[in-house]
């Protein structure tokens, strides 16, 4: 990003600085803008704690195009369940990923809603803890999109993350789900994500670990509660690199 760009934010941020009233948890996570005014609301906020997190955080490592694995190494051989190849042979019509708790506008989206929102690719490693990695093309939407979308509440600290999978559930922080790579992916190497890399919709959290870029995604639930997380949640919660 250019010098211009961050500076032009930075303004942006001044001109949000209204955002505040809106909660401690974000407040305290230096996500909030310092002054309140009721006339931005949550999308502002978290516009504001997304562009905070960009000039903030480091971002995960991003590869050049010739370093995209030829034969990328996917950990299943089989698809989920059977209700998953019910869903497959329909196309993935019916898919849905719901964004709903603390949201003032639950959404419903189908696949091609999610691919007609804001578009975000990466070329990124992704890297299991059983020592394996691969590098990929990522295309997806980020997930600050869809919160902005939903309107997540300010005060919110997680959102948990459902798949079509049983034993497969996870959580993000709010800094990992509006951080800029964290994306809701539909795409992989500029085809269809693969179903046995979880199509038709993952999580990627280049960021974390691999087990934290939940495949076959359903649903992203906005929370101020700490959720449940099973499969990933064998491993650490916190999964950063
Ligand atoms: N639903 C679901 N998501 C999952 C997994 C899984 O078994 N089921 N495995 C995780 C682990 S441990 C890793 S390393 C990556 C593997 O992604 P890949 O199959 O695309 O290589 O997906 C993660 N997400
Ligand atoms: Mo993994």
């Amino acid at each position: 990003m250019s010098k211009l760009t961050r500076r032009g934010w930075m303004a942006a941020g001044l001109g949000v600085a209204g955002a505040a009233g809106a909660g401690l948890a974000a407040s305290r996570a230096g996500l909030v803008p310092p002054i309140t005014s009721p006339l931005y609301g949550a999308g502002e906020t978290l516009t504001y704690a997304a562009q905070r997190l960009l000039t903030r955080h480091s971002l995960a490592r991003e590869f050049p195009r010739s370093k995209i694995a030829a034969k990328p190494f996917a950990n299943r051989s089989k698809t989920p369940n059977e209700e998953y190849e019910r869903r497959q042979a329909g196309g993935f019509l019916d898919w849905r990923l719901e964004v709903d708790g603390m949201v003032a506008n639950p959404l419903s989206l189908s696949l091609a809603d999610v691919r007609g929102l804001k578009e975000s690719s990466q070329i990124t490693q992704l890297i299991c803890e059983e020592g394996w990695s691969f590098v990929a093309e990522w295309t997806g939407t980020p997930v600050s999109a869809l919160l902005e979308l939903a309107e997540a509440a300010p005060q919110t600290r997680y959102v948990a993350c459902e798949c079509i999978q049983e034993g497969w559930k996870d959580a993000l922080d709010m800094a990992d789900a509006l951080h800029p790579q964290t994306l809701v992916t539909y795409a992989m190497n500029g085809g269809d994500l693969p179903a046995m890399h979880g199509g038709p919709l993952r999580l990627r959290v280049p960021r974390q670990m691999g087990y934290k870029s939940l495949k076959y995604l359903t649903r992203l639930t906005v929370t101020d509660r700490m959720p449940e997380s099973v499969g990933g949640g064998d491993y650490s919660w916190y999964a950063g690199m």
